[in-house]
């Protein structure tokens, strides 16, 4: 809590380029509650590495990152915008909040079994740590509220859970957080297996919408994005999925209703509706491409951003590692 306002953590990780996925999901919603609550926005290099990374692109994407962040409107300025590695008390609460969770639970979490199964040739620990860092970056900052897509839901569980436990085990130390989902957008799936979330690194790059694909790419991706063999633009994720994701993309990108765009779309083919989205999509997505590029010249100013990110993030990082430190036991000089 800050100057009456609640606390605000979420982060997103410098992996491949990010989606519409990443932006209705997470990105948009940041810059929508960023005037409400005291932010703190992370770009989760460390999360990153569970997977393996190529060292010059991990650079280069996190820039690109935070390029994209502020191109989108997150503003520096009002909110604490940072590189987790650079903040090492993330890390280090880490360690200590291991000791707090068990294995059983590290091994039951849906995405530790999914991204196993995607890497089989590389089941790392920090794989299986990946969520016991997360807590450790939520409760670092006392946070109230992780808005994040329903894709992350148990981790933000198993983050109230472990919290929790510690407050129990020794006295109040941890904010127990919130998640906080969007009512449309939460979870955008695969265009072509809507049954799929859409995600960065899928297999088929059509299935995903990336946020740095041109005008073509775009709309040559939602025309051929798997609908149903009735011709009603109806959201009805149950029996119409694909139909109900387009709508949802829709939604987001243009910020009609759901109502709105069934009303738009009644009594039109899917063949317009599919244009309709992506050129929607395509539109929006031009001048944030060229802010991006225009921020990614000036190096300066991004590090500027970064080092204040940094500092703010450390002041009230530090101070939660203090408290847990000192109440663990840890000998204070
Ligand atoms: N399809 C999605 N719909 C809604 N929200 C989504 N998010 C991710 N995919 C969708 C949200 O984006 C935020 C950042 O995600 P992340 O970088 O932590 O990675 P992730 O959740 O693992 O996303 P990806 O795209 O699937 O990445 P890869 O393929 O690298 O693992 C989170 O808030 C997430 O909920």
């Amino acid at each position: 809590m800050k100057d009456g306002k609640k606390t605000l953590y979420s982060a997103v990780q410098p992996t491949n380029n990010l989606t519409i996925g990443n932006y209705i999901g997470a990105i948009r919603n940041f810059v929508a509650l960023q005037k409400d609550y005291d932010c703190y926005f992370a770009i989760a290099n460390m999360h990153a590495i569970t997977v393996r990374q190529n060292p010059a692109e991990l650079r280069q994407r996190t820039l690109s990152l935070l390029a994209l962040y502020i191109a989108c409107g997150l503003n520096p300025e009002k909110s604490a915008v940072y590189v987790q590695s650079h903040v090492p008390a993330h890390a280090e609460l880490c360690w200590v909040l291991n000791t707090f969770t068990y294995v059983g639970e590290m091994e039951r979490m849906t995405q530790f079994k999914d991204k196993s199964a995607r890497h089989a040739e590389n089941i790392n620990m920090g794989l299986m740590d990946y969520p016991v860092l997360m807590a450790a970056d939520i409760l670092l900052y006392q946070t109230d509220v992780v808005p994040v897509g329903l894709d992350q839901r148990q981790h933000v569980e198993i983050a109230r859970d472990i919290a929790q436990r510690f407050n129990n085990a020794f006295s109040p130390t941890f904010t127990v957080p919130e998640a906080l989902f969007m009512k449309v957008g939460a979870k955008i799936c695969d265009l072509l297996d809507p049954s799929k979330k859409m995600s960065k690194s899928a297999e088929n790059v059509n299935g995903s919408v990336f946020l740095s694909d041109d005008k073509d790419t775009v709309i040559r991706k939602f025309k051929r994005a798997v609908t149903d063999s009735g011709n009603e633009v109806k959201y009805d994720p149950e029996n119409k999925a694909g139909v109900s994701n387009l709508l949802s993309v829709y939604s987001a990108f243009t910020g009609k209703s759901i109502a709105e765009a069934e009303a738009e779309f009644a009594g039109r083919g899917y063949g317009d509706f599919k244009l309709a989205v992506g050129e929607a999509v395509a539109d929006k997505l031009a001048p944030v491409q060229a802010e991006q590029a225009r921020l990614l010249a000036d190096k300066d100013y991004l590090n500027g951003v970064l080092k204040d990110g940094a500092a703010r993030a450390c002041r009230t990082a530090e101070k939660t590692l203090a408290k847990v430190y000192k109440k663990i036991g840890f000998y204070q000089i």
